[in-house]
């Protein structure tokens, strides 16, 4: 492995398709091999009307690519469409180099950037998954051909090992991830009842980090590359003078993630999913900004996250010189996470959308009614619990305006809006 003084020297091959591509897609594709590390020591561009089954692209032009790369330095190359298993290996066979697609090259990025536990190994679980299509591929391809090369025995066996460890391997990340799945549900469970959850999502690179950061004045770490932010961080922030709700700042969304990821990424998407809020941050500066708010919703509905409320926050406000022609509500804000032009309406627009207020409340119950004490744990956020009497069981609590009419309706629970029993005994 190559320390980060010593480069991987990368070709890239830019295919253009048949049906033309955006422009957009190149220089995103050129970010992307540079946010993975690597340096561009070549690149070749393609037009193509028909893709090659067995090359993706045609004999000619892998010929005068091969004689490009004599006169080159490099270590890698990196293709910008997606390749089949049996295109990678014959690629790689005609240009002797090892060769990549843009699907590899996103899973890369991720595992350089994992760092938590869960991060880790959500992507080394999008790793395998990749990896398997890949070695069922080749197996199949192997057998197909062993009649006629003697392909029988220890390499045959060896790909059946190596596929069974593979199996094995994916399914204990699973598990694991699992168990921290559920962790994270509790966790989130106990956050809900109380405060909502704003969370912020957007294409990467949008500044989401660098608004989270100025929203909690916190110092997460923000980089001009892709993908910085991989696993989910929480803080509280203050909307209004009694009111906090918590904040996520997630992983960045791309076009065509590569479906293994979306896969892996499930359960951290899901705090995506879960949040009451979002805040959709959008890299006004960008002139793909339209194309990149659609592949972002695209993902949001994959993912079972179109429905919920959102705020649109235009950032980089302070680098577009004629301003946006946005519609003038509370939804659509022009901000700049980086000169802090914006946030206070940002917030106030949060406080507006995030209704109703928590209220601290007392409640008495009948001290035989369980159930309807556990109903009021589920809900409510409860500070304190006491006997005041034989029979009588006093909670104090705060919760949701909508939560406390819901419990109201119920006789045999008693609202009191009053301050604490100092008389009341602690149980
Ligand atoms: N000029 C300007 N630059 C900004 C603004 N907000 C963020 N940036 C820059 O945009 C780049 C990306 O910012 P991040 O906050 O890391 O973006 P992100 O959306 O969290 O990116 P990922 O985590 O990689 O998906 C950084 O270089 C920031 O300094 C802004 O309001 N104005
Ligand atoms: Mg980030």
């Amino acid at each position: 492995m190559k320390t980060s003084n010593q480069k991987i020297k990368s070709y890239l091959v830019i295919v253009n398709s048949p049906k033309g591509s955006i422009e957009n897609d190149n220089e995103e594709f050129i970010s992307l091999t540079l946010s993975a590390g690597t340096v561009i020591s070549g690149i070749t561009y393609v037009n193509i009307k028909k893709f090659n089954r067995n090359t993706l692209i045609g004999k000619g032009k892998l010929q005068s690519i091969k004689e490009d790369l004599e006169a080159v330095d490099i270590d890698l190359i990196i293709f910008n469409k997606d390749l089949i298993a049996s295109q990678e290996r014959n690629l790689e066979k005609i240009l002797k180099y090892p060769v990549i697609d843009r699907s590899r090259l996103i899973l890369d990025i991720f595992a350089r950037r994992a760092q938590t536990n869960s991060g880790k190994l959500q992507v080394e679980l999008a790793q395998l998954k990749h990896l398997s299509t890949r070695l069922i591929r080749g197996w199949t391809h192997l057998e197909r051909q062993k009649g006629g090369i003697g392909l029988r025995g220890p390499g045959e066996k060896q790909l059946e090992t190596d596929r069974r460890l593979l199996q094995e391997r994916i399914r204990s990340i699973e598990l694991k991830l699992k168990k921290l799945h559920t962790q994270r549900k509790t966790n989130r469970k106990s956050r809900n009842k109380v405060m909502k959850n704003v969370a912020l999502v957007g294409y990467t690179n949008a500044g989401k980090s660098t608004l989270f950061n100025s929203l909690s004045n916190s110092k997460t770490f923000v980089a001009d590359k892709m993908f910085t932010t991989l696993d989910p961080i929480f803080r509280p922030i203050s909307i209004s003078k009694n009111r906090r709700v918590v904040i996520s700042d997630t992983v960045g969304f791309i076009r065509e993630l590569p479906s293994e990821l979306i896969e892996a990424f499930l359960s951290t998407l899901e705090e995506i999913s879960d949040a009451d809020l979002l805040i959709h941050v959008l890299d006004s500066s960008d002139r793909f900004m339209h194309q990149n708010k659609q592949s972002v919703e695209s993902i949001l509905k994959q993912i079972g996250a179109d429905q919920i409320p959102t705020i649109y926050a235009y950032n980089k406000i302070d680098l577009v010189k004629k301003g946006l022609d946005l519609l003038n509500t509370y939804q659509h804000i022009e901000v700049s996470a980086k000169e802090d032009i914006g946030t206070e309406t940002l917030i106030e627009s949060i406080a507006l959308m995030i209704n109703p207020q928590p209220i601290k409340t007392i409640l008495r119950i009948n001290v035989n009614e369980s159930k309807i004490r556990a109903q009021i744990y589920s809900i409510a956020n409860v500070i304190q619990e006491c006997l005041i009497n034989e029979n009588t069981l006093e909670l104090t609590v705060e919760i949701d305006e909508r939560n406390l009419l819901r419990l109201k309706k119920n006789k045999k629970i008693k609202a009191i809006e009053s301050k604490l029993s100092t008389s009341s005994k602690r149980i």
